[in-house]
């Protein structure tokens, strides 16, 4: 497995669509373990492909990462096929959106279609922060971040300080 480094705003690369994968195979098998060690080597709890810069519809998610306990779920080609009309508030956070966490509401459950990593359709109900985490990490795969559903204010907000801090680094 190799962590790779995670892409952050603003950078035109994250507004990319990512494709369907065609076919579930080894390469796809080794971009999730890829993903997966460069999610937990950042710390985080979910990663879409496209913030390592590979724009296909591949996901990965570890919200049980207790005492070192590592279980990787990968989610390719994940699609929404039903959502509560009941809204959820959670406080999101994101790997290419440093240091920024803010509120936002999404349907509280959703029902979601997707292939594992042998290629098999599965099905899963999710509500709470498994249901925040596939939304948010499905909006990456459409270009969208979290900071997208923030008031108008206080995205402009937010991009001015990323943009600051990435200026900070480029001439660190
Ligand atoms: O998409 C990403 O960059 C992953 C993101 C997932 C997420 C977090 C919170 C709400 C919705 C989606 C993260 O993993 S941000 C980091 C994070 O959540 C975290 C880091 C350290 C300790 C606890 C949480
Ligand atoms: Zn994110």
């Amino acid at each position: 497995m190799t962590s790779r480094p995670i892409i952050t705003a603003p950078d035109p690369r994250l507004q990319a669509v990512s494709t369907d994968v065609e076919t579930v195979t080894d390469e796809i098998r080794q971009l999730v373990d890829d993903m997966a060690d460069s999610m937990y080597a950042a710390d985080g709890i979910g990663l879409a492909a496209i913030q390592i810069g590979v724009a296909k519809r591949v996901l990965v998610i570890d919200l049980d990462q207790k005492e070192g306990n590592k279980n990787p779920v990968p989610y390719i080609n994940p699609k929404i096929v039903w959502a509560s009309e009941e809204m959820a508030v959670f406080e999101e956070g994101c790997l290419s959106v440093p240091e920024i966490w803010d509120d936002v509401e999404r349907p509280a459950r959703i029902k979601c279609e997707y292939l594992d990593r042998d290629g098999n359709k599965q099905v899963v109900e999710a509500d709470g922060m498994l249901a925040t985490c596939l939304q948010h990490e499905m909006d990456h795969l459409n270009g969208v971040l979290f900071i997208d559903h923030l008031s108008r204010l206080k995205r402009g907000m937010a991009i001015k300080k990323l943009t600051k801090a990435k200026k900070l680094k480029e001439t660190a």
